[in-house]
């Protein structure tokens, strides 16, 4: 049975550098690499087609050893299990361990900040940088604050956030934050999340052989660990990395693999959590390890980041981002890393045996993510500038170990503004006197902005690395659209110049124009890594706190998309955005396609429930289209007048896509 790739261009034998990558610098190091004879994720992906259909279609079952069961979606084969699942059951159950997976990442990773805010209040090497944000969510958290001292409430806040995870019975806590009519049509639905592990085990329990089967039901539960998620597990992450490392505040950086200085050291975090990257960032400012790296012949260190990790000290201390999930093996590449620290999440097993070619040291530092040619360098927050600084020490000492006659460093790079937060979104928009959201539901309300899109998410190598999400957010630019964005999709828009103020001239329709000059924003504002998403949630329920845009998140003239996902994770983000009532475009289907019944639910009737729904569309321009439709109709429904400048969209689009049409 041979399914063709989701991807229309897989299959026809190797794509050129260009077609696998819209970044210039991705494309220069993509050549460098065939001519160094390395195997690529690209290269991976074409050796692996065509790949299992069954598994596309999300109809395959190895959840007990009666199977594997597969499902013949043409009919003429099997049409039910062993057990007897249905595809319907079989897709359900499938998506629905994703979302526990993804939503056990998120929340892990939740989870370790949290164990770190309890280090801090123990005195050690962390300690709270935002009283004043540690405050609030004690008075939010109904905690006693007054008669504390910051490292008591910061014990008293770690231990309450600790509990979220345990917690049986109830609700989980910033529920609350959530707009009224949103909360209620949780309660209905039966989904608002207890606990955050408890949320997960019920998923790995219930798509067990022999317990739910019930393809609604089963799907049900999957909103609410995602929501246990989004609401939980992510937010707190949010929530106490800003406690102890400050929340983020607008900072210029520069991003691309032209940030790697061939004179320099350099190291490289990727991976997800603050608390190594963070101390990481300590160790290359230290003076003794200066002075050595100059004894070593180099000039400096250099630190820079991949993919969320990155994100998170981008935020912070403005350290640059070599590139999103794609660029990990291209930076390997250059020869110019010196060390690859890695600690959780979207690091490719392939980077050891890729380092193995270089002088490269491939360090793993958590208990939970060790890797083949790794060196292993624990880091459990104990202890954790000491550790940072040995890991930091090797790298410096590897130095001398590089063959610079192989070091290949594209000189591309690109200016970004990031540290966007839902504190600091007001005063950008206009609010800066009187701190509100007024003036950002005024521009919606009056149709100088259409409305509002998070666009989010990973590279996937069965997409044009990047043209996805560069493509989509430049056609909603044009559109008057404010975008928001964070993880993968944050790092493609920066180095395709979308996060500076001047990309609103180029890219921005007339309204969006007026706001960004006016307050000297980019058209597209960095919130961060994928667990800040939490922040996008906050933004968006703050709107409706301040009235006029409707009563829950579904009335807001509001989307949010994917172009090209590929992680669990992103499937429980998608769900619980959904399950909070926002309409949500996939470049590339949920793997529920084999399941008819599943796919429209998904894509239509969920929406009675929730108010969100899914659309999956590989085009970014048609998916971009999609979400002017919606975001028009969210419009037309709170009563508002069109787009003061720009009706209909169709009119007026962003330059090249028309083009590639
Ligand atoms: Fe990973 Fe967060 Fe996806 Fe990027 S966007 S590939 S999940 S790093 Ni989260
Ligand atoms: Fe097959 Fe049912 Fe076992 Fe899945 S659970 S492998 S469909 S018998």
């Amino acid at each position: 049975m041979g399914f063709a790739v989701t991807h229309s261009e897989r299959g026809d034998g190797m794509k050129s550098p260009q077609e696998r990558s819209a970044d210039p610098a991705a494309v220069e190091m993509l050549q460098h690499a065939a001519n160094e004879e390395l195997t690529l994720a690209w290269d991976r992906l074409e050796a692996m087609g065509p790949q299992c259909g069954f598994g596309i279609l999300g109809i395959c079952c190895r959840n007990c050893t009666m199977g594997p069961c597969r499902i013949d979606p043409f009919g003429d084969g099997p049409s039910e299990g062993v057990c007897g699942a249905t595809a319907d059951i079989i897709a359900a159950r499938n998506v629905a361990r994703m979302i526990a997976a993804g939503a056990s990442a998120h929340s892990d990773h939740g989870r370790d900040i949290t164990h770190a805010l309890l280090l801090a209040s123990e005195g050690g090497d962390y300690s709270v940088k935002d009283a004043d944000k540690l405050g609030r969510l004690g008075r939010e958290w109904g905690i006693e604050t007054d008669n504390k001292t910051v490292n008591e409430l910061a014990k008293a806040v770690a231990q309450a956030a600790s509990e979220q995870f345990a917690q049986q019975e109830g609700e989980l806590r910033f529920v609350q934050r959530a707009p009224k009519v949103t909360q209620e049509r949780w309660r209905k639905a039966g989904v608002v999340p207890r606990g955050i592990d408890r949320e997960v085990v019920d998923i790995l329990h219930r798509t067990c052989i022999g317990s739910d089967n019930d393809p609604k039901s089963i799907i049900l539960a999957g909103v609410r660990t995602a929501l246990a998620d989004g609401w939980g597990g992510s937010m707190i992450g949010t929530e106490l990395s800003d406690i102890l490392f400050r929340t983020p505040t607008w900072l210029r950086a520069e991003t691309n693999l032209g940030v790697i200085e061939p004179k320099n050291v350099n190291v490289m975090v990727h991976g997800h959590e603050p608390v190594l990257s963070e101390m990481i960032v300590a160790a290359t400012q230290d003076p003794e390890l200066l002075a050595l790296a100059r004894e070593k012949g180099a000039e400096g260190i250099t630190l820079s980041g991949i993919c969320c990790t990155a994100n998170e000290i981008l935020m912070r201390h403005g350290i640059p981002v070599a590139g999103n999930f794609l660029h990990q093996e291209l930076a390997l590449a250059t020869g110019a890393v010196d060390a690859m620290v890695v600690d959780i999440q979207c690091v490719m097993p392939a980077l050891g045996k890729l380092a193995q070619r270089f002088h490269t040291k491939f360090i793993s530092t958590s208990k939970k993510a060790k890797f083949p040619y790794a060196e292993h360098v624990e880091f459990d927050g104990t202890d954790a500038l000491n550790i940072a600084k040995k890991i930091v020490r090797t790298a410096v000492e590897n130095f001398p170990n590089r063959d610079q006659s192989r070091v290949k460093v594209p000189k591309v790079s690109s200016p970004l503004i990031a540290g966007f937060s839902a504190e600091n979104i007001f005063t950008a928009l206009g609010g800066r006197y009187r701190p509100s959201y007024r003036p950002l539901n005024d521009a919606i309300i009056t149709g100088r902005l259409r409305g509002v899109a998070a666009v989010v998410g990973c590279n996937n190598p069965k997409h044009q690395q990047d043209y996805g999400h560069i493509t989509m957010t430049r056609e909603l630019l044009a559109n008057d659209v404010l975008v928001a964005t964070t993880g993968c999709t944050a790092i493609a828009d920066a180095k395709a110049g979308l996060l500076c103020p001047e990309a609103a001239e180029q890219f921005a329709g007339e309204g969006l124009r007026e706001i960004c000059r006016a307050v000297g924003i980019p058209p597209v504002l960095h919130f961060g890594s994928c667990v800040d998403i939490s922040r996008i949630l906050i933004v968006l329920s703050n709107m409706i706190a301040e009235g006029g845009l409707g009563e829950s998140l579904a009335d807001l003239p509001a989307a949010a998309a994917a172009p090209e996902w590929m992680s669990e994770k992103a499937v429980a983000i998608g769900f619980y955005a959904v399950g909070s009532g926002v309409y949500t475009v996939l470049g590339g289907p949920l793997p529920v396609l084999g399941s008819p019944e599943l796919t429209k639910f998904l894509t239509e009737d969920i929406e009675e429930t929730f108010g969100g729904k899914f659309a999956f569309e590989d085009d970014p321009t048609k998916a971009a289209r999609l979400i002017l439709d919606h975001i028009d109709a969210k419009r037309a429904a709170l009563h508002l007048p069109p787009p003061m400048y720009d009706q209909p969209y169709a009119g007026k689009t962003a330059g090249e896509t028309v083009a590639a049409e």
